[in-house]
This record gives C-alpha cells, structure tokens and sequence, in this order.
C-alpha cells in the first residue's frame, strides 16, 4: 500500500498554516501562537472551515450535541463498524499549532490520500474532530470524548461551569452550546462500546524523547492517567500595613506552600511517570495593599500507575492538615476528575508495527504522558497512537513545531493503517 500512498505535503502544510489564523493570539517572533477556545468565535470559524474542506472532497459531514465532527467516507459495507481516527482543533491560550491539528488535517489528508489512490474501503472510514479536548474553559479535559464513551454524565456535562470566569458571571456549557448552535440532548453522544472497529489517532508526541533519539515515528503503548483537584485556602483578608503579620491568616503564603509541597511528593516518588502541575492560582482580592484572603489552586496530576498518583494525593493531604492548623486556614479539596490510564491494543500496536517496517520505518514504542481522546475512545474501541517529534520536545508553547516532513510521514503511517484496518 505504501507505494500508492502520495501525501500532498504542500496541502497538508499549508492547510495546517491555515488552521493557525483562526486564532486572536498576538503574533510573537519566536513561532506561531494560538488561542482557540472552545466555542469560541475562532473555534467555530475553524470548525466552519473543515467542514468545508470535507465536503468540497466529497465526505459526509455531521457533527453531534456537543459539536464533535464526524467526517465519513463510507465503505462498501456501510453496516460494518467504521474505522476511526481524529483528534483535537481548540487550543489553550497561547499555545502552538501542531497539538490536535496534526492528528485532524492529517487524518483528513490521509482519507484523501486513500481515495486518490482509488481504495475502495469495506469498512468505512471515519475522521472525528472533538469537542473541548481542553480543558480550559470548563475545567475538564476531553469533554466530547468522554461523553461519547459515556465517562461524563451528560447532565453533569452540562452544569460545568466556565472555570475561570467569576461564579455569577460563569456560564455553563449548556448556555455555551445551545448558543453556537448545539442543542440536541448530550445523552444521545453516547457511542456503543461496538461503534467502531478501531480507533488511531495521529499527534506531535509532546515530549523530546523521538527527536533525542531520532526517530521519525513513535507507536504509544498507554496513555498516563490524568487527575484535577481545585484547592480552596481561605484564611483572613485585611489590610498589608495595618494587620500585623503575627496577626495573620495569609492565604496566599499557605497556597505557596502547599504548591511546593505538591511538588516535593510528586519527586518523592522518584519514578519520571509522575508529574504534577499547579497550572493556575486565583489570589483574591488580588489587591497590592490587601493581604489575600482567598486562593484557589487547580492541580493537574497524572501517573501512568493510578495508584502511586493516589499515594502522593495522600501524602499531599497529610501536608494539608499541618498547613491547616498551624496556619489557621481552611483547606477545601474539589475533585475534578480522577482518570484511569490506557492501553493501546496488542493488535493495533503491531499492525503499526507491520506498517512502519512495510515503510522502512523503525518506530519506538512509548508512554503517552499528555492526555488524549484516545484515552476516552479506549473506554469503548481498540486504540492506538502515532507520535511524531517535536521540536525540542516543547508543546503548549507558540514555538511548538513539527516538520513537514516528519508530520507527512505520519499521515502516511495513519493512511496505511487506516487501509489494512478497512479491510479487515
Ligand atoms: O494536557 C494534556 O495532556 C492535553 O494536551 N490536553
Ligand atoms: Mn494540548
Ligand atoms: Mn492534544
């Protein structure tokens, strides 16, 4: 199959600079930043965009409740369940260009590339975009894959409030959605565990290990398991000259220390798997002349053995209860969500396998450390992952980069895979 296998390169590159306008990120000179926000006007636009794309190449297009887009080229036994691929188009604020949209467009080029070589596939041939795999504006990662493996009670899915807009502002994911156009029941995203035949998706690997080592293609074997808590310090306000500090109940000195003490149990583990983040830290009233009288903490942790992210929950806990007395704050703990890890399939492992030695490729099997749809589409298909490198390993960043060539042979993995699995 490889032989027939044309990546339009040219394509695929410029549609991808294209995906990058639709962002309001200031440009900077180091890279290409963008924001888009789920449901956000630049979100919609570039979800208005693909559309467009996969239509003018002849797919059908539909999307569900929540926004996921689903781009098919049927096959000719269009009752057997589809093959799938996909990923992610919303980005954090100022992030790159690659994360999610290689595995879109790619997974569009590929479909192309198939058709264009006059496959006719049995099975048909699926490309999902997802909703919100961010979790920026709701707090929570992978919103449409977990309501499509039905991981996230769709009720409870639409309650989420926006996590970083003042609670009586905030609106919640119903009022988001309705209002771009989405307004069909979230229970009907739900996907049965047989829906699909198997499920690849195509991403930068996010981390510097195929770039150090050299190698072009990366087959992932588990996805880590990620966990979000929000931390709650409420101490004592006043004011930063009148309240002498024996007098004081900080809450931001208790939040300082309960974020060093977070990182100090995630080394303590002394295994690389585990990783800690407190990404955000609201201080109010966030005054220069006003001693905080409340933080709040989101912590990101994640372990590819849940149990060991369990232990040093645990760890950090007893570290709360010390900070709680002698500091005289109160501490509340929101769990957020607390996910299992994944395991790709043995069989779309080797199949990849089969496919890069086909291509002369010797990939390297890895850990997924970042959290992907894929870790929700495993709860109810066979999945796997094809990482490609990164520059520097950096992601998250405007300067986020995946070459041309190394984002083509990618797709050209994903299409041969995507033709060996619509077969079977
Ligand atoms: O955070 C992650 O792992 C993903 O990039 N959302
Ligand atoms: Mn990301
Ligand atoms: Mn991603």
């Amino acid at each position: 199959m490889a032989q027939q296998i044309q990546i339009d390169q040219p394509r695929l590159t410029s549609e991808l600079a294209t995906l990058a306008t639709f962002t309001d990120a200031e440009p900077v000179s180091n890279g290409t930043p963008v924001t888009r926000i789920v449901f956000s006007p630049d979100d919609l636009r570039a979800r208005a965009w693909l559309k467009e794309l996969a239509t003018a190449d002849g797919f059908e297009v539909r999307d569900d409740a929540v926004g996921n887009i689903f781009i098919r080229w049927t096959g000719t036994d269009p009752d057997a369940p589809a093959v799938a691929t996909g990923s992610h188009t919303d980005a954090i604020p100022h992030a790159g260009m690659y994360d999610g949209t290689v595995g879109v467009l790619g997974g569009l080029e590929a479909m192309r590339t198939l058709k264009r070589s006059g496959l006719q596939p049995r099975r048909s041939i699926e490309l999902v975009m997802f909703t919100s795999e961010e979790p920026t504006r709701f707090g929570i990662g992978c919103l449409g894959s977990r309501l499509m493996s039905g991981t996230l009670d769709p009720k409870q899915a639409d309650a989420l409030h926006e996590a970083n807009e003042p609670a009586d502002t905030a609106k919640t994911l119903a009022q988001v959605r309705t209002a771009a156009g989405f307004t069909g029941d979230l229970a009907s995203v739900k996907l049965s565990p047989n829906h699909y035949h198997a499920w690849l998706e195509l991403h930068i690997e996010q981390g510097p290990l195929l770039e150090r080592e050299g190698t072009p293609i990366g087959i992932v074997t588990s996805i880590a398991a990620p966990a979000g808590y929000r931390f709650t310090i409420s101490g004592l306000g006043g004011h930063a000259g009148a309240l002498l500090m024996p007098d004081r109940k900080d809450a931001l000195c208790a939040a300082a220390e309960l974020i060093l003490a977070i990182e100090k149990h995630a080394l303590a583990t002394h295994v690389i798997d585990t990783v800690a983040t407190v990404g955000t830290c609201d201080v109010h009233p966030g005054a220069v002349n006003s001693v905080p009288s409340r933080v709040v903490l989101q912590l990101d942790i994640r372990d590819t053995d849940p149990t060991r992210r369990e232990s040093v929950m645990q760890a950090i806990r007893r570290d709360i209860e010390t900070l709680r007395q002698r500091r005289g704050v109160i501490i509340t703990e929101q769990i957020i969500n607390a996910d299992a890890p994944a395991q790709s399939s043995p069989h779309l492992v080797e199949l990849l396998e089969e496919v890069c030695a086909t291509d002369g490729i010797s990939p390297r099997k890895m850990v997924s450390r970042a959290y992907h749809d894929s870790l929700f589409m495993a709860r109810i298909a066979p999945i796997a992952m094809i990482f490609i490198p990164c520059r520097n390993g950096v992601s998250h960043r405007p300067d986020e980069y995946a070459t041309p060539a190394h984002t083509t042979l990618g797709v050209q993995v994903l299409a041969s895979a995507l033709a060996k699995l619509a077969s079977e």
